[in-house]
């Protein structure tokens, strides 16, 4: 982005910015000067290969952290986000399944088919199997490569699992709304132990805890490991243990309560996870990167199938909207990034897409990504380790409906279906994306629709379509059953 895209301000404004920082305090300046020749020596010396703690949640809130101002406990991130640098500007997909996509092949889902909707329990597609995921990179940079948690890249051949994708390891399920406590989802069990269902009892989000935990407790420290920790907290169904419920007895609406119940879980598990880093003397050579999938729900179109009663809980405050839209509430998400030594304390205010996750770890691990096709991701190690700004184009998603870029402080969401709207909005001054300025840069808008047409021209069909198609018309009659209009149970 362009220096002056770097003005907006964390929903915790009373936090200094870096520029603040940077300004204000030679000694800090200098701190972080050393810190980061550190952090590229060691880079250039090839000799820090980091443990890879790669944790997602799950639909979480934007402004649903302590550390981005909330009531909502989660002293364990925050005590991350503190001693890291806190990523205002992480973007993501808009959904569960592309966002997880993109950070699997370093390529926006627009390329094979997954940037509409998420795969849902009926459909037989999956990603693409000809691409190179991070976890075989990793793998055969000679990483120990584990999932423990949700992967919902496609679940109706094994094909698509996650031991077939480069993991050593897989626990958790397959698909994106399980039942937190049965582990199902549309009544059938969700829950693999590698290729292999398993019936288990407990709340998922401590399994995956106590898993992670486990994991590390019993893995040789001078081996590399990715752990992919991709928690379902706090996704629908709203369901809490009640010692998590107990602590919110304060907040009256029971989806709000829950809600918040849920990300103290996690949050809980991820003090254990960080722990037992320390326990095995390996937390010094651990990179942690923490965001969520996408950003909290403010439709209940998106909600999923669960019943909701009330108002949605999550709040993405000061961003406009949530989860499945292309405003900001639905992409830019709660995000860090922590390594003691060398990621200084800091608030980056750098773009950074999910994307760039591929390139930047494979660097770090040495990897080879000769393997992969064309890259949209960048390496963004600068971003994470000192704050500078390499992303100048986010492309939100691109689809036979809609598409969104920004480049620089300008972004545009076009609406192609009809009635059509085209909106531009000035995100260094109105990151709350209040005001369409379309009007008033009509050679801005034109610019930046002739990029949503390049990348339309390239992008792959969604294979959500043709998959709706084909469940919706081969699914049974749906007449009701005329003896209910017998006993007057169902009304014409
Ligand atoms: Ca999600």
């Amino acid at each position: 982005m362009p220096k002056s895209a770097e003005r907006v301000q964390p929903a915790n404004a009373s936090s200094p910015s870096r520029r603040d920082v940077m300004a204000g305090g030679g000694a800090f300046l200098a701190a972080m000067a050393g810190l980061s020749l550190l952090a590229g020596q060691a880079r250039a010396a090839g000799t820090t290969r980091p443990h890879i703690l790669y944790i997602m949640a799950d639909d979480l809130g934007f402004a649903d952290v302590g550390f981005n101002g909330s009531d909502i406990r989660t002293p364990h991130l925050d005590n991350l986000a503190t001693g890291g640098a806190k990523l205002h500007q992480f973007y993501t997909q808009c959904m569960c399944t592309p966002t997880r996509a993109a950070l699997m092949t370093g390529r926006y889902p627009l390329r094979y088919g997954l940037q509409t909707g998420v795969i849902p329990s009926g459909g037989s597609y999956g990603l693409a199997t000809d691409e190179f995921l991070l976890p075989q990179a990793l793998q055969q940079a000679g990483y120990a490569t584990a999932l423990v948690g949700k992967w919902h890249l496609g679940h109706a051949d094994q094909k698509y699992w996650p031991r077939q994708r480069g993991f050593d390891t897989f626990y958790g399920p397959l698909v994106g709304e399980i039942d937190h406590f049965k582990h199902e989802a549309h009544g059938v069990t969700d829950w693999y132990r590698d290729n292999k269902l398993v019936e288990e009892e407990g709340y998922d989000t401590e399994l995956f805890g106590a898993e992670a935990v486990r994991m590390i407790g019993g893995h040789d420290p001078d081996k590399p490991l990715f752990l992919y920790l991709a928690f379902t907290a706090p996704h629908t169904p709203f369901q809490a243990p009640k010692r998590f419920l107990d602590m919110y007895t304060d907040i009256e609406d029971p989806s709000r309560r829950t809600y918040a119940a849920m990300i103290t879980a996690m949050d809980e598990q991820i003090g254990k996870v960080v722990k037992a880093l320390e326990t095995r003397g390996m937390r010094e050579k651990t990179l942690i990167v923490f965001h969520s999938d996408n950003g909290g729900t403010r439709s209940k179109m998106f909600a999923g199938e669960s019943a909701v009663s009330g108002d949605l809980p999550a709040s993405n405050a000061p961003y406009r909207e949530g989860k499945g839209t292309l405003y900001e509430g639905g992409t830019r998400v709660v995000g860090l990034a922590n390594w003691p030594g060398q990621i200084p304390p800091a608030e980056v205010d750098a773009a950074l897409h999910v994307v760039d996750m591929l390139p930047t770890l494979a660097k770090l691990a040495g990897a080879d990504l000769s393997a992969s096709k064309t890259l949209d991701g960048q390496d963004i190690w600068p971003t994470l380790a000192s704050g500078s700004t390499i992303r100048t184009e986010l492309v939100y998603n691109i689809e036979p409906t809609q598409g969104a870029v920004r480049h620089g402080q300008w972004k545009l969401l076009w609406q192609a279906v009809l009635p059509p709207k085209i909106e531009l909005f000035d995100l260094d001054a109105d990151p709350g994306e209040t005001r369409d300025v379309s009007r008033n840069h009509p050679e801005k808008v034109a610019e930046l629709q002739a990029r949503v047409v390049e990348l339309a021209q390239a992008m792959a069909p969604p294979l959500f379509y043709g998959s709706a198609l084909k469940l919706t018309l081969s699914s049974p009659l749906s007449t009701p059953n005329a003896a209910l209009y017998e006993m007057g149970l169902e009304s014409d």
